[in-house]
């Protein structure tokens, strides 16, 4: 049976901490290829490679200053041609990141946009007066060149592409086929929602994105998606998730239907932002009820979920949801939770061994622009030193781009790595799990076999049974298959209610007893065959 978009697994490659080849300190392409085998091994079948093209780099990537291009940092054109074709040997398909909202300030377009009378002028959104919007990463989302301002819903070096302008739709089909056509399975559609905006008005004023009624959702993004997936995806074999911010089950219904013709699934943000107040720099306490509550809700009303707990933008999920004390067992139960949902699983990269947050000690050693320019917003509006590095500390998106832990002295390059690497390599490490039957590693890799085994994993309904003392229980049924779900979400022991265990134990991240569910423990029943 030829597979569909419900039965894969996906593993997310951050290109620049995954592995360096020639000891500049910078992950590369030669290094994603030469660890294609372990990707393998992990029984995935999607890679998502975070941007290769051509960038200036102030957003790592997401800037990108041509699309056909590959950065000279991690190879050459001929090594994107190899790893796609070292893939397709493996059976792995590979989807690119497409950054569609916005271009770097360095990109030809651009360039040539600065020009009052330039035909790539409406290429952008310029304006003689900026309007009230703010950006995503914090300040005013106008800058101003000569006597014009232009729009960037991001850092100032990733001016908004113009979206009301045809030549725009042509330019990016032209990229996408560029791309389908070596052999590329799909995209990660970068901000996807936000691409139209319908109006330039002044937005009602908000604590964080005042202008977001005017482009976020709106109809012009619809229309958009529907035109390149009928003109343009749809006529290879393709993979798309979106990736949607603030988004409601509703709205991600609307943009994943079959019927609407626009993307496979998306990612939503709902369940990561059940520790923040307002946004993600202002944390609050991890309530795991708070998080079954999102969870279910989206189980239930969304057409086909894209689930993940981390991501090149989040931070670890042991460090942040969980009890580092407890680090293998919560990392084993988040990997039991994400693979028994109904959905897609993404797993990033270094999720898999149960990679910790960074041990970052001064500002110094952040790398990420977000990081850098909300830091000086903090210190604008009174916020005292201490506590802003905290914040940062906290929920830099450094904390996730740490290089991969290859071996007990990091094995991710010779040289400097462009990122601290983390202290705990030494423990925490893919060689030491591979040859270990019981780590997060070998855990992960029987999850996705399981998911592979049972139809029930892939198929099946989605059925909220509890989550009293925070002990979530699920059930996924297919036919005659049912598999029951239980995962504590805490830090202590808990009564283990036996009618959940009529069935047979698959898999369980330590060893189950009858009565006592230990510290993030977790357990999944088969019952039926
Ligand atoms: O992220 C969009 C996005 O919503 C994030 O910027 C989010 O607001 C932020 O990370 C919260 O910390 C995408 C990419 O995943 C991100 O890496 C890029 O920086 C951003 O778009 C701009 O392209
Ligand atoms: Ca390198």
């Amino acid at each position: 049976m030829k597979k569909s978009f419900k039965d894969y697994v996906v593993y997310q490659i951050y290109p620049r901490s995954f592995m360096d080849t020639n000891d500049d300190g910078i992950g590369d392409i030669k290094g994603i290829i030469s660890k294609l085998d372990y990707v393998k091994h992990l029984g995935v079948d999607v890679i998502w490679l975070s941007p290769v093209y051509a960038s200036p780099n102030y957003d790592n990537g997401y800037d990108i200053s041509n699309y056909l291009e590959i950065n000279p940092e991690y190879g050459t054109m001929d090594d994107m041609e190899l790893l796609i074709e070292e893939a397709q040997k493996r059976d792995l398909k590979i989807i690119m990141d497409l950054v569609i909202n916005h271009t770097s300030s360095e990109h030809e377009w651009f360039k040539k946009s600065m020009y009052i009378n330039s035909e790539y002028r409406d290429y952008y959104i310029w304006r003689d007066k900026p309007n009230n919007w703010t950006s995503f990463f914090g300040g005013k989302a106008w800058d101003k060149i000569g006597d014009s301002y232009y729009l960037h819903m991001f850092a100032k070096e990733q001016p908004d592409l113009n979206w009301q302008n045809p030549k725009i739709m042509e330019e990016v089909q032209n990229v996408m086929k560029f791309w389908l056509d070596k052999g590329v399975f799909g995209f990660r559609c970068d901000v996807i929602n936000i691409i139209f905006k319908s109006s330039l008005e002044d937005g009602k004023k908000r604590l964080i994105l005042t202008g977001f009624e005017y482009y976020h959702q709106q109809d012009g993004m619809h229309e958009i998606l529907k035109r390149l997936r009928n003109e343009v995806l749809s006529l290879y074999d393709t993979f798309t998730v979106g990736e949607t911010v603030f988004v409601t089950p509703k709205e991600a219904n609307d943009l994943i239907y079959p019927e609407k013709t626009e993307l496979d699934m998306v990612f939503s943000f709902a369940h990561m932002e059940t520790d923040q107040i307002n946004n993600k720099w202002f944390r609050t306490k991890f309530k795991p009820k708070k998080f079954i509550k999102v969870i279910s809700k989206w189980q239930n009303e969304v057409y086909w979920n894209a689930n993940y707990f981390e991501n090149h933008d989040q931070q670890r999920i042991v460090s942040r949801f969980a009890n580092e004390k407890y680090r293998v067992y919560s990392a084993k139960m988040f990997a039991t939770m994400l693979i028994g949902l109904k959905g897609t699983p993404y797993i990033y990269q270094g999720q898999e061994i149960g990679m910790t947050n960074g041990d970052f000690k001064d500002m110094s050693e952040f790398r990420d622009v977000e990081t850098f320019n909300v830091y000086k917003l903090a210190k604008k509006i009174g916020i005292p030193k201490k506590l802003r590095f905290k914040m940062m500390l906290k929920s830099s998106r450094d904390n996730n781009r740490t290089p991969m832990q290859w071996d007990s002295t990091g094995g991710f390059s010779h040289g400097i790595p462009w990122l601290k690497q983390n202290k705990n390599t030494a423990s925490i490490n893919v060689l030491d799990q591979l040859n270990k039957e019981d780590s997060i590693l070998n855990y992960y890799i029987k999850m996705i076999e399981l998911r592979k085994t049972y139809k029930a994993l892939i198929y099946g309904d989605f059925k909220f049974i509890s989550m009293k003392r925070d002990v979530f229980v699920f059930a996924r049924t297919y036919e005659k298959q049912k598999m029951i779900i239980i995962c504590n979400m805490t830090d202590k022991n808990r009564k283990f209610n036996a009618t959940f265990s009529k069935g047979k134990l698959i898999i369980a991240n330590t060893y189950a007893t009858k009565n006592i569910l230990k510290p993030y423990e977790a357990r999944l029943y088969l019952i039926g065959e």
